[in-house]
């Protein structure tokens, strides 16, 4: 499988945004056929340090044992603990230039949700993009306001061979419209993790 097709179906979850237990919801996603997992724990309630990655551990060797593509979010102490296959930062994270010097060989992805974004971020050194918020979410606290299919649409235009996955908002219902627009996959989380039958809801996306 190629980054494209890794990226077709990403969770990304930490346990502040379960009220189940998250090994037991990774298992059921893997079921159901992610491809990519992203382990982000942040904001309320979220995990620290030993319990962060004894956490991070375990989801660590389900995708291991799954081939699932592991992805830690912006912590990049945790990069090599958890043996990651890559970390993704956003807009006001590490500096992605200093990432890759220090990570040369792992998957580096990048948020952007405007033009400005692109323009100050050095896109030459990323593997992947995640573009969004895509629709209205409450997961994310400081989530910028929703810039619709139509972002996806533009950054595909830019970048006709990047990597590309919309994130934020996006379910069953409306990840049809995310991969019209020009992405590669849908990166999702509360649509699966907040789910009543998980593995379902990842067949659908
Ligand atoms: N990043 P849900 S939106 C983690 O726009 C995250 O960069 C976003 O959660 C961005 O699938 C978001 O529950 C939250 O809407 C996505």
């Amino acid at each position: 499988m190629n980054l494209q097709q890794r990226l077709r179906k990403y969770l990304i979850m930490g346990s502040q945004n379960c009220q189940r237990d998250p090994v037991v919801i990774l298992e059921e996603a893997i079921a159901g056929g992610i491809t990519a997992f992203q382990f982000r724990e942040k904001g309320p309630n979220a995990l620290e340090t030993e319990e962060k990655l004894e956490l991070g551990l375990k989801l660590r060797q389900l995708c291991r044992k799954h081939h699932v593509m592991f992805i830690v979010n912006d912590d990049s102490v945790l990069v090599e603990p958890l043996e990651a296959d890559g970390i993704h930062v956003g807009q006001n994270d590490v500096d992605v230039e200093q990432l890759r010097s220090t990570f040369p060989e792992k998957i580096i992805g990048l948020s952007v949700s405007s033009e400005a974004e692109v323009r100050k971020s050095a896109i030459d050194v990323v593997d992947y993009l995640g573009a969004g918020p895509v629709f209205g979410t409450s997961t994310k606290i400081d989530a910028k306001a929703p810039v619709g299919t139509e972002w996806i649409t533009k950054v595909r235009a830019m970048y006709p061979n990047m990597p590309l996955v919309g994130i934020g908002g996006i379910t069953a219902q409306n990840s049809r419209s995310v991969l019209e627009a020009g992405a590669d996959g849908v990166s999702v989380i509360s649509a699966v993790t907040q789910a009543d039958d998980v593995s379902r809801v990842v067949e659908r996306l």
